[in-house]
Formats: C-alpha cells, sequence, structure tokens
C-alpha cells in the first residue's frame, strides 16, 4: 500500500490492543483453567490477579534491569514482618486499573469489591512495625526509590482468632492453601544457609590466619518474589520472601547410607524455619527456631546482594557500600551484621578492617520499641551450637568496639560491663541492640518523644559516643491503601473538590482547611461518614451480633491487646458508662458504640484476660434494653489489615491511650485521623505530633505525660486514685462485685489487682478521671453535628504529614542518600 510503514504498524498494534487488555487476559486465563463452564468466584479473583500480574511484568522486568546498572543507591529492607494484607485493590489503584478491571468483569455479573474480598490477607507481621513495612513499599515504589523488601514466606502468617465463651481462641492462617497469585518463584536466586557445625582455623602460605566454619547442616533458601507497583508511576519493585527447603545433596548423602528416615526427618526440621510467624508484638520470645529465622533471612538476603553486585562488579567491594544500605527493621535481623562479616571476611577473603568498613557504612538499623522486655538478647551458648562462627565474630566486634569505649571512658570498668555487647552473669547473653548500634552508621527512633526517651534514656551513652547517628524519623501510613483504596467516597469528595493530587501528595489535603465553613463539603462530609457507618455496621451485625447504629458515635479502639495499650482503660470507661445508665444519669450522654478489636500474643495470660473481660462487659451491656440505647460494646474477632479497611473509615472516635512514654509511634492513630476521625489520646508517641499539628481544640488530649509518669511511679499509690474519683470508684465497686462474671467467680481478680498495685507499670487508676473527662468533651462535642464535622475536616486536612511518602523521604535524604 502507498501508506509508511510506520503507520501500518501502529494500525496492526492497535487491531491487536485488545489482545493485552485485562479482558482478554482474564478470558484466557478463565478459558485456560480446568475448561469447567461453571467457575468459582475465586477462580475469577484468580484469573483477575494473575492478569493483573501479567500486566506488570514488562515494567518488572525493566525496573530490575535498570536498577542492577547501580546508577541510584540499591536499598534492601530487611524485617521479619511484612503485613501487606491483600494485594488486588492497592495494585488496580497504583496501576490505574480500577475501571478497566470493572469493565472486564461485567461479562461475569460479579462486581469488583465481591471479588476483592475473596483475596486471603497476606497476614506476615504482628501488628504496627509489619504494616509500616508495607507502606514503606508502597512509598518507596511510588517516591521511584530503588528498594527491595527482603522477608520470610511464612506458611503460616498470624494466626485466625475467633472467640469461644469470651474467650481467645487461635487457629491456623492457611493464606497460602488457595495459591498464591501474586508470587512468583526464583529458583535462580536459590542459596544455601549454614547452621550448627563448629569452625576450624588455618594459616595459609602467606602466614594468614583463615577460620572456616565446617560440618554445617545446610537449608536451601528458596526465593519468592512478590510485585510492588508505584503509584502511576511505572514501577514495580520487588518483595523477595525467603523459603526453607532442604537442600539436594545433603537428602542424597544420607539416602546413600540407606538412612531414608533420617533424611526425610531433616528434610522437614529444614522446612521447619519458615513454618510459622511468631505471634509476639513488643515481646521477646527467646526460642530457637526465632533466632534460625532471623539468621536465616539474613544470611539469604545478604548472599542475594553480594550475588548481584558480583554479577555486574566483580568481587570488588571497595563500592559495595556506596552503591548499596541495608535498612534493619528492629533488631530482629541484626545477626546480619555479623553474618556481613562473615561472608566478607572468610567467603571473599577481605581483611577485617576493610569488610567492617563497608558493614558500618551500610547497616541502618531502625529501633521500634523502648519496653525493655521487647528488647533482645540471644543466649551465648545457643549461638555457640547453632551459630559458631557468628559468636566468634561478635566477639571480635565486641573486642575492638570496646576499646573505643575504654579510650572514651578511661578507667570506667563499670561503663565496658554496661556497654559491652555481651552481658555477663550466669547464662550470657548477645544484647542484639548494642550490636545493631555499634555496627550502624544511622540508628533512628520512630516518633520525636520516642527518638528523645532513646537518646536521653535506653542508648544514652551510645548517644554521648555517638550523637551523629541518632536520628528520628517519624513513621507515617501509605495513603494509597489508607484513604484512596480503603474510603472511597471519602476520596471522591477530596478529588471533586481538591483535584486527584492529594493521593500522590498528601500534603494536598491542606487545602481542605479554607472549606471547613462551607455549608455544602459538612454536608457531604457528613453523608459519606453516615454511608460508611452503615458499610461497618452490617460487618459488626455479621461478625459480633451487635446491632450497631450508624446515628450514634462510633467509638474505636483496634490494635494489638497489651496492658501498656491499656484497653483496660477504655473497659473501665464503658463500665462507668454502664453504670450511669443504669443510675439514670443519661443527660450528659451521647448515645454510643464502642468497638474494641485486636489479638493477644498466645502466651499473654493477662491480654488474654482482657479480652474475656471485654466480651463479658459487652455481654452485660448489649442483652439490658435499659442500656442499649445510649450504649453498645461489641469485641471484634480476628482484626487484621483487611478489618481496619473497613473500620477507619466509619470511626468517629479514634482510642489512642497508651501510658505516656510506651507507644514507640503508633500507625493506626494515622490511619483514623486521615479518614476523618477525632482523637481522644495521651501525649504519647505520634500522637503528639497529630496534636502539634491539628491543634489541641482538635483533639481530646488527656492524662500524664511521659515525665510525670516516671516520676510518679517513684510513688504511685492507685487508692489515691481510685478514692479521689467517685467514677472510679464505682467502677471498681461493680468489677470486685462480679456482676460481670457471675457465674465465672474470681476470674478478673488478677486484673483488679493489678489497677490496685503500686508496681502497676501502666498507672490505669492515675489517668481514669481525666480520661473520663475527655471522653466527656468528646460526647458534648459530638452533640453539635457541624461542629464535630468542621474537627473531622480539619483532622483530615491536617493529616498529610503522617503520609508515609513524607517519612521515606525523609529516609531517602537522611539515611539512605539514594
Ligand atoms: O512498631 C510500630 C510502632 O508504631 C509501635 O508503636 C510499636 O509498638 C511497634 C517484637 C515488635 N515495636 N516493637 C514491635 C514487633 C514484633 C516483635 O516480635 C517487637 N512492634 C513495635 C512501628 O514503628
Amino acid at each position: 500500500s502507498d501508506k509508511p510503514l510506520k503507520d501500518e504498524v501502529k494500525e496492526l498494534q492497535q487491531d491487536c490492543e485488545p489482545c493485552n487488555s485485562l479482558s482478554a487476559s482474564l478470558s484466557r486465563y478463565m478459558n485456560n483453567g480446568l475448561g469447567q463452564e461453571e467457575y468459582a468466584q475465586h477462580d475469577l479473583f484468580h484469573a483477575l490477579a494473575s492478569s493483573v500480574k501479567e500486566l506488570m511484568l514488562d515494567n518488572w522486568r525493566q525496573t530490575r534491569a535498570k536498577d542492577s546498572q547501580y546508577q541510584t543507591k540499591q536499598v534492601a529492607y530487611l524485617s521479619l514482618e511484612f503485613l501487606m494484607g491483600r494485594a488486588l485493590g492497592n495494585a488496580l489503584l497504583n496501576l490505574e486499573l480500577t475501571d478497566e478491571s470493572r469493565e472486564a468483569l461485567s461479562q461475569y455479573a460479579v462486581d469488583l469489591e465481591s471479588l476483592e474480598s475473596l483475596e486471603h490477607d497476606a497476614g506476615l507481621g504482628n501488628g504496627g512495625l509489619g504494616r509500616l513495612a508495607a507502606c514503606f513499599l508502597d512509598s518507596c515504589a511510588s517516591l521511584d526509590l530503588a528498594v527491595t523488601g527482603y522477608g520470610i514466606r511464612y506458611e503460616y502468617g498470624m494466626f485466625a482468632q475467633r472467640i469461644v465463651d469470651g474467650y481467645q481462641i487461635e487457629g491456623p492462617d492457611r493464606w497460602l492453601k488457595d495459591g498464591n497469585p501474586w508470587e512468583v518463584r526464583v529458583p535462580n536466586h536459590n542459596v544455601t544457609v549454614p547452621f550448627f557445625g563448629h569452625t576450624e582455623s588455618y594459616i595459609d602460605k602467606l602466614g594468614r590466619r583463615h577460620v572456616t566454619w565446617v560440618d554445617t547442616q545446610d537449608v536451601q533458601a528458596v526465593a519468592y518474589d512478590m510485585p510492588i507497583p508505584g503509584y502511576r508511576n511505572g514501577r514495580i519493585n520487588t518483595l523477595r520472601l525467603w523459603k526453607s527447603e532442604a537442600t539436594d545433596d545433603f537428602d542424597l548423602s544420607e539416602f546413600n547410607q540407606g538412612d531414608y528416615t533420617e533424611a526425610v526427618a531433616r528434610k522437614n526440621l529444614a522446612e521447619q524455619i519458615t513454618m510459622v510467624l511468631y505471634p509476639n508484638d513488643a515481646s521477646e520470645n527467646g526460642k530457637e527456631l526465632r533466632l534460625r529465622q532471623q539468621y536465616f533471612l539474613s544470611s539469604a538476603s545478604l548472599q542475594d546482594l553480594l550475588n548481584n553486585w558480583m554479577k555486574h562488579n566483580g568481587s570488588d567491594f571497595s563500592d559495595f557500600a556506596k552503591a548499596n544500605v541495608m535498612q534493619l527493621n528492629d533488631t530482629h535481623p541484626s545477626v546480619a551484621v555479623p553474618e556481613l562479616m562473615r561472608l566478607l571476611v572468610d567467603h571473599y577473603a577481605l581483611e577485617w578492617d576493610q569488610a567492617w568498613e563497608i558493614t558500618t557504612n551500610f547497616m541502618a538499623y531502625t529501633n521500634h520499641t523502648l519496653l525493655p522486655e521487647a528488647l533482645e538478647r540471644w543466649p551465648v551458648r545457643m549461638f555457640e551450637q547453632m551459630l559458631p562462627r557468628i559468636l566468634e565474630i561478635i566477639y571480635e566486634i565486641n573486642a575492638r568496639y570496646l576499646d573505643d569505649v575504654a579510650h572514651h571512658w578511661p578507667g570506667d570498668g563499670d561503663m565496658l560491663a554496661k556497654m559491652s555487647i555481651i552481658e555477663e552473669g550466669s547464662e550470657p547473653h548477645v544484647r542484639m541492640a548494642y550490636l545493631a548500634i555499634v555496627a550502624s552508621f544511622s540508628v533512628n527512633g520512630v516518633a520525636g518523644l520516642h527518638t528523645q526517651l532513646l537518646t536521653s534514656g535506653l542508648f544514652r551513652h551510645f548517644y554521648e559516643l555517638w550523637p551523629e547517628k541518632f536520628n528520628n524519623k517519624t513513621n507515617g501510613v501509605t495513603p494509597r491503601r489508607w484513604l484512596a483504596h480503603c474510603n472511597p467516597r471519602l476520596a471522591a469528595l477530596l478529588t471533586k473538590r481538591l483535584g486527584r493530587q492529594w493521593v500522590g501528595d498528601l500534603q494536598h489535603l491542606h487545602a481542605l482547611s479554607a472549606f471547613t465553613e462551607d455549608k455544602a463539603l459538612i454536608n457531604e462530609w457528613r453523608e459519606v461518614k453516615q454511608a460508611n457507618k452503615r458499610e461497618l455496621s452490617l460487618m459488626i451485625a455479621k461478625e459480633c451480633g451487635v446491632e450497631f447504629e450508624p446515628e450514634m458515635m462510633f467509638d474505636v479502639q483496634v490494635k494489638r491487646i497489651h496492658e501498656y495499650k491499656r484497653q483496660l482503660l477504655n473497659i473501665l470507661h464503658v463500665i462507668h458508662l454502664y453504670h450511669e445508665i443504669l443510675q439514670g444519669n443519661t443527660d450528659a450522654l451521647v448515645p454510643r458504640c464502642v468497638l474494641i478489636g485486636g489479638k493477644a500474643a498466645p502466651g499473654y495470660a493477662m491480654a488474654k484476660l482482657l479480652i474475656k473481660l471485654a466480651n463479658n462487659v459487652a455481654h452485660m451491656v448489649n442483652s439490658d434494653p435499659q442500656i442499649t440505647p445510649y450504649l453498645r460494646f461489641a469485641f471484634l474477632p480476628n482484626y487484621n489489615v483487611s478489618a481496619m479497611e473497613k473500620i477507619c473509615p466509619a470511626t468517629d472516635l479514634s482510642q489512642q491511650i497508651s501510658t505516656a512514654g510506651k507507644e514507640a509511634s503508633g500507625t493506626g492513630n494515622m490511619k483514623f485521623m486521615m479518614n476523618g476521625a477525632l482523637t481522644i489520646g495521651t501525649l504519647d508517641g505520634a500522637n503528639i505530633e497529630m496534636l502539634e499539628e491539628v491543634g489541641e481544640e482538635n483533639f481530646f488530649l488527656f492524662g500524664l505525660n511521659a515525665s510525670q509518669v516516671s516520676s510518679l511511679q517513684e510513688d504511685y499509690q492507685p487508692e489515691h486514685f481510685i478514692n479521689e474519683s467517685p467514677a472510679l470508684k464505682q467502677v471498681m465497686e461493680l468489677l470486685e462485685s462480679g456482676h460481670f462474671n457471675l457465674l465465672e467467680s474470681g476470674i478478673f481478680d488478677t486484673i483488679i489487682e493489678s489497677i490496685k498495685s503500686p508496681t502497676d507499670p501502666w498507672m490505669t487508676a492515675a489517668d481514669f478521671e481525666s480520661y473520663r473527662q475527655a471522653q466527656q468533651r468528646a460526647a458534648s462535642a459530638y452533640r453539635d453535628p457541624d461542629s464535630w464535622t468542621k474537627m473531622s475536616i480539619r483532622n483530615t486536612a491536617c493529616s498529610g504529614r503522617f503520609s508515609s511518602d513524607v517519612t521515606i523521604s525523609a529516609y531517602r535524604d537522611e539515611i539512605w542518600k539514594a
């Protein structure tokens, strides 16, 4: 023809476009299945997710190819936890495929939302720390940063929680049972990780001493990659999750000796490593298998990074730390420090000093807690058996570092013992936080107060030694999942008013402040909240059998159950309201629905008892028709990421009531704020910064501050606070009378004792009265719907600072220099 070839090709491509479309891909997956005419909805979910993944492959490959040039710094985010939740809705949003998906699904008569709800949550984390890692991955990809997440592909994630007779029952979380359409197994990245055995040393011809770690039991690490799409930018980053498998060769050797059963049993041993997530949030665990998980992740990830480096740069590592940086998500993966030294010194024959230079320019450590019970310490004995070479290296690191300490504090032997990486005693331990600090060029806390307490308390001496290492990075949450995706009604309203930019830059929400007097906006805003509340009510009715009235105030506390988070304070307040209603004192009340949700670590007896108390109180409240017009109370079972996506858009009042100085940051607090909830909270963690942004008139502040808590600890007399507060006195009497455990005599005694104990570290009694008054202020504020809604708008408007995009920009500029 006379058309230029170029145009002809273009036309052909256009003709062909439908075969690349989501719709075509979807039908291909549906037709290529088992060919059944009837399909389960789940097949359709799988087909759609697989199609979306397929559409990402090109960009995924390109992102990798580009990053492997090392033109920008590569970041490895190392974490034992990635609490990803569902991936489909988030991927569609970031890839702008939501409308196309709806269209593609139209021929199947299934709506997108119900398909999305079929996806199992990837619950590979406990709570805030794991979810933070997930939010960070979204922000890194969206900010076009070359960041790889490294984690463990647990076969069983966070346990499933049921409530039976008011008690928590744990069940397995078999999230992979229907397959995982997002993951790609990449066996060409296999590495082996050694365990046990012993070390031998020899002197080479040049007189240099070498150590080898021999007779090890090797475990294979197999990589499974998950795509992390950036928001509208074409970048697809990777979350690489390691699965442990038996290596072939040790199978063979034992096989040949005819020791079949032994070989199979060993195989199980290897596969155990990545079988299950430890369900402890903010408490140390101490189990040997946990240390194996930590070393397995650390070693596999470092070997992977070094392999990639060598592929492109050969075995000259002098620029390695210029081109790479590793962020340690708490001390959980801090055994990566001696492991990197081992790989560089033993495998690649670097001198100690050069290896240490590389290590200390490469490692950065984030601390997430001040609670002493959460600080990891591993028995030296455990290292000796499981990781003998690693222990030798830790000793060497410690000896050299203690020279610096001795230099800084001459003649101070106490200081040496205090700051040693090895804690001496009848059972010596390795202090993992100290190891991480010594080897890192950056140590950060996760909120202003937290970092301040770290440098003035727990890590005071390290701060004296190396002030330049310490910095703050206040946490944040991704506005894609936690606003654009989870709250489509509010998202549409924001976009109508402000345009769409807020999704990529949440600071744009400040523009809302100009509209807080806008009557139309106020009405629409309230309509959105009401619609979200109606939707949540359906879920509460289904899951808890409790009717939540959308007209009532939704007062919510969802988070892990822990004494320091003080769900107890909340429950005591519910008992107080219950008592007031029984007395007929209803004038000052606003009708409210109180929701508590969260999991207790299976070994944490007190946390489990708090769940029982909440359920028993809820039963009394909800079954009394005199009470229910004013108060309803539900405990939501199996709180997880997907539940939060329904809860935070529908919340009026967010409870962030930890004992001041105990919650490092909190991140749920930010999700609620973004979605227009008002906060009732203490001066703790990031609450302080939220309060700064939104102003005291838009926040229900109460309680002791951190320094008041620590001074009061000296001479704490809870009886005094109980006697001073008639309300608390009443509540205690009701609780002690056995009113909430009529047929279960004495079961709450330990809770009652804890409140009255002068050694109660959480000071529940001390803060009760102030809390009750703040709750009263919240109630009276709620009575004026317009003014409440204005405060709600203001909370959303001021939430921009808590986008994880802001947090990650600071990591990028100030730590990673990427
Ligand atoms: O990390 C979050 C913070 O927002 C929370 O305030 C903080 O409590 C949380 C051992 C932890 N700190 N420590 C843990 C998790 C698992 C585990 O096995 C400790 N989680 C936090 C994000 O910064």
